[in-house]
């Protein structure tokens, strides 16, 4: 099954994003930003997260709709790789308004819904991506996907995000996988969790292997979405919105209770990765003054064990 990259991805993937840039079919938002990282403790932990502030955003992407719907026909400018997968089903396309230089995405070529799961197919697209940038970029790449009228999503149609971490910069999730040997969550071994942090996640450590195929992927896919499943229904939520991150070493899923803190700020995915984006200084302030574990405890679900999800879920 093929999910070959070309060689000189990478290059290619830098060489379209500097000519979009230069063309103005990119319409970058970073130039103003100025970061800081804050450190907040929960009980012996301390967590570091990165706060960046944006003086101005040049344009402010348009919540779209099935008909108006910036992936159906991706602008040429834009479009990195015009085939993707075994049956060429998918496109990779750069990012309009990014924040962070490089940030791409993976798209279905046919619209299919964000709030469904991420296919076998899609997962594996997604790790091969991954283990591309891996093995010829120095930078710290994820993916994410952000799913469900809560999660963060502006885009209905079906999309997976790569992007950068910050230089130097380790969010809990790493530290997390590195405190365990892989294995495929089941009805005896649970996902890992930090039980300091005030909200609930799932993390699955992958294995560290070049045989992981997609069978593998979806197994460890689903045994975090059955727990997300099972913390919702636990909490009688009526939507089903989560935030999922995979890096080449682990994937990492969050059951989100509302898109926005105090209808102000925005969270998605990479806001549980430890990157906030404020659009201003009243976010920025709203964000220092409550505390980011806070912010991401009201926007997620208490982290507390459900005693019947050892014995069913879902
Ligand atoms: P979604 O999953 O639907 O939504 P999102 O990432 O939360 O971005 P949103 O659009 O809601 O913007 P936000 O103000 O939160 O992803 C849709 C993606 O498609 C976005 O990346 C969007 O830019 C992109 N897009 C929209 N129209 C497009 C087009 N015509 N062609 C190609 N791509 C198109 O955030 C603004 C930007 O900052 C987004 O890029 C977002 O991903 C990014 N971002 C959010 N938090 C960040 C953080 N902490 N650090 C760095 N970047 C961050």
């Amino acid at each position: 099954m093929s999910f070959k990259l070309p060689e000189d991805f990478v290059k290619h993937l830098e060489d379209k994003y500097n000519r979009a840039i230069q063309d103005g079919a990119i319409i970058f938002n970073g130039d103003s930003a100025v970061s800081q990282v804050k450190e907040e403790t929960a009980g012996e932990s301390k967590y570091r997260f990165h706060i960046t502030l944006l003086d101005s955003l040049k344009h402010r992407p348009e919540k779209g709709t099935e008909e108006k719907n910036p992936f159906a026909k991706p602008e040429p400018e834009l479009t990195i790789l015009q085939d993707y997968g075994p049956s060429q089903e998918f496109r990779l396309v750069a990012n309009k308004f990014p924040v962070v230089p490089y940030h791409f995405l993976l798209v279905t070529k046919d619209f299919v819904s964000q709030n469904t799961p991420l296919s076998p197919h899609e997962l594996l697209g997604a790790f091969s991506v991954l283990r591309t940038l891996k093995s010829s970029s120095k930078d710290n790449w994820f993916a994410f996907y952000n799913s469900g009228p809560e999660s963060g999503a502006s885009q209905p149609h079906k999309h997976i995000q790569f992007m950068t971490l910050p230089a130097q910069f380790e969010p809990y999730a790493n530290l997390l996988a590195n405190t365990s040997e892989p294995f495929i969550p089941s009805e005896v071994k649970e996902p890992l969790t930090d039980q300091n942090l005030p909200f609930r996640h799932f993390l699955a450590k992958l294995p560290d292997t070049q045989d992981i195929d997609q069978e593998d992927l979806t197994m460890y896919f689903a045994s975090l979405l059955q727990r997300t499943l099972t913390t919702l229904k636990y909490n009688n939520a009526s939507h089903i919105s989560y935030n999922f991150i995979m890096t080449t070493s682990y994937m990492l899923m969050i059951p989100r209770s509302s898109g926005t803190y105090k209808n102000t700020l925005g969270l998605n995915s990479c806001g549980y990765n430890c990157l906030l984006l404020c659009k201003n200084k009243e976010v920025q302030d709203l964000v220092i003054d409550d505390g980011v574990l806070q912010i991401l405890a009201a926007c997620g679900f208490p982290n507390e064990t459900i005693e019947e999800a050892t014995s069913y879920h879902y």
